[in-house]
């Protein structure tokens, strides 16, 4: 029986281990086949002795209770909110308060977790209590649910009693995968990972919780004299001891140089974490310090909460606008009374389609939250219903098109309306912008307004009066705002983009269906226009990646008397029409230098990430070392990012290896 005991005992020992690697350090070290394979020796040696099972024996199935209300729970300690400041000014106030009150100080500076606060609770080391802040003296027992967090120890190496506190999140990832089975069963979707991570805490069914894949950082020891620990340090590296997770993004600082530093670090980098942060908070670093500050009646004195500017925030949408793309699809577009977000002021914000409208049950006049998808659209997240005081107006699809009357069409198996008029102003506009925008013939200085003016002026009214606008030079030089330098500089950029390869020119004439990565395949294939334009059909379609769809839109545009006027008049206009290969420019921010990548890009495959480092003059490596000079970061990414921190190593996010990549 004892050696029945001891092996039980063992097999705890080793499962926790194992399930503390795997969950809190990211970093297993037994196979899940192994794993498995002790937790079958485990159920049936307690299966055989019953009597021998540990109360917190990791069999135990976590995650079935359910409870029939949340008990209240007074915290010993209060647990206290923090100051909240918002810009550089109030930092170095802050800095020169505490200065004048300990002199020299060292901080701890940590990320601050865009969650909801928990107290854990320890008795001899075993898990007894988790609670939430609620109004920082009452809180509510939430046991049930935190005994379903993965990375929350439940028995701790050492048998002593503790209060630790922390924050509760959702990984983005949790998020996003919880909003789409939420979408696919027409359930209410979730605003933000903090609203999913509160609303997955407060479950009476713990096994709800468990499916939500929340988890932790811990930061913070209400006791801790008890463990003769005299700095938030120390702290946080006693509570690694214990097994609790601890963001590892932390940083001690002794000027405010380097807390300026590390704040515009993370002002700048968040998007790349996994998670969502809210600010950075600062913290004196020694106890006895903090103690000689003090608290004022709501807040202590020894930290305070830096916070980023928001990145959602409410604002009324005033009207909804139409716009007409350049295949004439109809967008609606909220007008928005003006708010800053994320750092920019924005005053519109994309609906999407009219589907999205009616799901989001948005009306005009209605207060909304709007925030930045992807870090550049904005986008409306959710309809504030307990605002609305009846004067909102319903929404409603237009019949015809905005800009030329024309009624408005509906494809089948399409969502969206089209115009259809082939010679909608709108749609000719959008037309030039994308010939000449950045992926297409890259022609610099016709964006959307110059376009519109050109366009209205009749300067502009095809794509081959693109390369006939020398020959209005005068008359331009007369407009107000331009000058004969600047008219010279569209010449020469015009006059530039005759000599580019063939696969901007395809993706430039805006064929439907045709985008940047079939307008590369087609030109690699065909290697000159002529080519294309003599193929079939059922050849263009044999071709990898080109389906009947594509094929036949292509074949379509060839055939058509208008498209084929335009190539013979671009032809004669001298521009390039053949295959150039592999553009090779050489970049200073990559020529010679070693680039690691990790986690997940959106707009581009590992595979095309490094061919397109290697087409600049960079090398691709695995592993990041002292040798490496940029680690590129995208979603999801592993502990390169982390070994990329430690190094002090360069770090780009996507938009910043992109925006590097077309210098
Ligand atoms: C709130 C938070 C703190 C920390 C991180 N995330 C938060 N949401 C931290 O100290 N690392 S501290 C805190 C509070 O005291 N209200």
């Amino acid at each position: 029986m004892d050696n029945i005991k001891e092996r039980i005992d063992e097999l705890i020992k080793i499962l926790n281990k194992a399930s503390y690697e795997y969950h809190t350090l990211d970093n297993p070290t037994i196979t899940d086949q192994e794993y498995d394979s002790y937790m079958d020796e485990l159920v049936r040696l307690e299966t055989l002795y019953p009597n021998l099972v540990r109360e917190d024996s990791p069999t135990l199935k976590i995650g079935g209770e359910v409870i029939s209300d949340f008990k209240k729970v007074t915290h010993e300690i209060p647990m206290m909110s923090l100051g909240d400041i918002f810009n550089e000014d109030e930092i170095i106030a802050f800095d020169e308060r505490v200065r004048k009150s300990v002199g020299d100080v060292e901080y701890v500076l940590e990320l601050k977790i865009d969650g909801l606060s928990v107290s854990l609770l320890y008795e001899n080391g075993k898990l007894k209590r988790g609670a939430t802040r609620g109004d920082g003296t009452v809180g509510e027992d939430i046991t049930h649910n935190v005994k379903t967090i993965k990375n929350i120890p439940k028995s701790l190496p050492q048998d002593i009693d503790i209060e630790v506190r922390g924050e509760i999140y959702m990984p983005k990832a949790s998020f996003v995968e919880i909003n789409e089975k939420r979408r696919e069963k027409g359930e209410k979707l979730f605003a933000n990972p903090r609203n999913a991570a509160a609303g997955s805490v407060r479950q009476l069914d713990s096994s709800i919780t468990k499916e939500r894949n929340l988890a932790t950082f811990m930061y913070h020891i209400p006791k801790p004299d008890k463990y003769n620990i005299k700095t938030q340090d120390e702290a946080l590296e006693f509570m690694k001891t214990l097994n609790f997770t601890v963001n590892p993004n932390i940083t001690k600082v002794d000027n405010i140089d380097d807390l300026l530093k590390y704040i515009r670090y993370w002002t700048k980098n968040r998007e790349t974490l996994p998670y969502e942060i809210d600010g950075i908070v600062i913290k004196v670093n020694s106890f006895e310090s903090q103690k000689k500050l003090g608290v004022t009646a709501k807040v202590p004195k020894w930290a305070i909460a830096y916070k980023f500017p928001a990145l959602e925030v409410l604002t009324q949408l005033k009207d909804i606008e139409f716009c007409v793309g350049r295949t004439g699809k109809i967008t609606p577009r909220a007008i928005l009374n003006p708010v800053r977000l994320a750092g920019s002021v924005v005053s519109s914000a994309t609906l999407n389609n009219q589907d999205y409208i009616k799901e989001k049950n948005i009306m005009i006049k209605d207060i909304v939250s709007i925030r930045k998808a992807g870090d550049v659209i904005p986008e409306v997240v959710e309809v504030k219903f307990e605002r609305r005081d009846g004067s909102e107006i319903p929404f409603k699809m237009i019949e015809n098109c905005p800009i030329c009357g024309t009624k408005l069409i509906k494809k089948e198996g399409e969502v969206a309306y089209f115009c259809p008029n082939i010679n909608c102003d709108a749609r000719n506009i959008e037309q030039l912008i994308h010939f000449a925008s950045r992926d297409a013939m890259n022609i610099e200085g016709f964006g959307e307004r110059i376009v519109e003016d050109f366009y209205n002026m009749g300067y502009l009214r095809n794509i081959s009066d693109y390369y006939n606008l020398y020959k209005e030079k005068e008359s331009l030089m007369e407009l107000e705002g331009f000058g004969e330098k600047s008219i010279n500089n569209l010449i020469e950029n015009i006059e530039n983009s005759k000599n580019n390869s063939l696969e901007r020119l395809i993706f430039g004439l805006g064929i439907k269906h045709v985008g940047k990565k079939t307008a590369k395949i087609l030109s690699e294939y065909y290697t000159t226009l002529d080519n294309i334009i003599n193929s079939s059909k059922e050849e263009l379609s044999n071709i990898r990646d080109i389906g009947d769809i594509i094929a036949e839109s292509i074949y379509n545009y060839f055939h058509e008397d208008k498209n084929i006027k335009l190539i013979n008049d671009l032809k004669d206009l001298n521009l390039n029409m053949t295959y150039i290969g592999k553009e090779k420019h050489i970049n200073e921010s990559f020529i010679d230098k070693t680039f690691v990548l990790t986690g997940t890009l959106n707009s581009m495959t590992r595979d095309e990430a490094k061919e397109l480092i290697e087409s600049l003059g960079g090398k691709n490596t695995n592993s990041v070392s002292k040798n490496t000079d940029v680690v590129i970061v995208g979603e999801n990414p592993g502990s390169k990012y982390n070994t990329a921190m430690d190094l002090k190593i360069t770090i780009w996010n996507e938009d910043e290896f992109i925006e590097y990549s077309r210098r």
